[in-house]
């Protein structure tokens, strides 16, 4: 039996989360087209009978601007650093930077085993693929390169596959039928983020936190779900709402249909707007909200 964590790191935007829910088969981590969309350490757990790959899901590498995202920078350093592998993950799309090398450097001085994700290679032309692969050779740096498509399956077997080797001799971590260290109550909340993450644009998305009051199964099968989407301001409020509450109506129901998917029951959701003012800048609301820096 091989078990192990993988830590998956790269800059905002550049598949990560994607990446690891191909490759646990379950979505367990929420994405979106925008930075700052995976706020949190998440665990996504693949088993299959003779091994287990623990994925580790970082916020991404950014500067941080506020007391949240120097919280998700700090999630992210410290995940890098107890783990058996490091897969760095990257946007071939968005093309390769010396900032990619520089951190692709950085994290190989922690001297833990580490490969590269080249994804989304579905969007990109054949022929701009070997020259990235050459600047890789060119640059010294001793790291297996894998080409993938996350979002088309693309090489995702072979970067599995290669992963599994890497992982040392032990017994599995999670039981079998687990695919994520998450609970369905935070899923819940977090199928609400992603939804409003694609229909609004902006600094809104990013000063949301959802609260949620009840979530319960009822004896009749369906779920009660009641959760206050809180906003940095009384304008994001006013948009969120919309006209005649035409916005909210719509995440809503969209939010709802996915809930529905994830739990596989029905969902009876009830959703309020509510304003903190600067919440991301307060240590205390973000820890109400739910974020903070993993235990171990
Ligand atoms: N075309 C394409 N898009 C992708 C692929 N992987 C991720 N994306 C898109 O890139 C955006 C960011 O993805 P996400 O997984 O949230 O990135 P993260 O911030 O690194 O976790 C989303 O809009 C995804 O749908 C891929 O393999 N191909
Ligand atoms: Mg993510």
């Amino acid at each position: 039996m091989r078990s192990g964590y993988v830590a998956v790191i790269g800059r905002a935007n550049a598949g990560k989360s994607t990446l690891i829910n191909v490759m646990v088969g379950e979505k367990v981590s929420i994405v979106s087209p925008k930075p700052q969309t995976t706020r949190d350490r998440i665990l996504g757990v693949l088993t299959e009978e003779d091994y287990q790959i623990v994925f580790v899901d970082t916020p991404g590498i950014y500067k941080a601007r506020n007391a949240l995202t120097d919280m998700m920078m700090k999630t992210t350093e410290s995940s890098a650093r107890s783990v058996d592998f490091i897969l760095y993950v990257l946007d071939g799309h968005d093309g390769i930077g010396e900032e990619d090398f520089a951190l692709i450097r950085k994290y190989k001085s922690l001297h833990i085993p580490m490969a590269v994700a080249y994804t989304k290679i579905d969007i990109m032309l054949k022929e701009n693929i070997p020259p990235d692969m050459a600047k890789f050779s060119d640059s010294g740096l001793d790291v297996d390169v894998f080409p993938v498509s996350a979002r088309k399956g693309k090489n995702v077997n072979a970067l599995k596959e290669f992963l599994v080797k890497q992982m040392p001799e032990g017994e599995k971590v999670f039981e079998q039928d687990i695919v994520s260290d998450k609970s369905e109550r935070f899923m819940i909340s977090e199928i609400m983020r992603e939804k409003i993450l694609l229909k609004f644009d902006k600094e809104i998305p990013h000063g949301i936190a959802i609260v949620i009051n009840n979530f319960e199964l009822q004896e009749n099968g369906v779920y009660d779900v009641n959760l206050d989407i809180v906003c940095e301001r009384a304008n994001h409020k006013a948009i969120l709402i919309g006209k005649q509450g035409r916005a909210i109506k719509e995440v809503s129901s969209f939010a709802r249909q996915d809930m529905e998917k994830f739990l596989g029951a029905k969902v009876f959701l009830t959703t309020y707007v509510k304003v903190k003012e600067d919440w991301r800048d307060k240590i205390g609301l973000i820890r109400e909200y739910g974020y903070d820096e993993p235990k171990e």
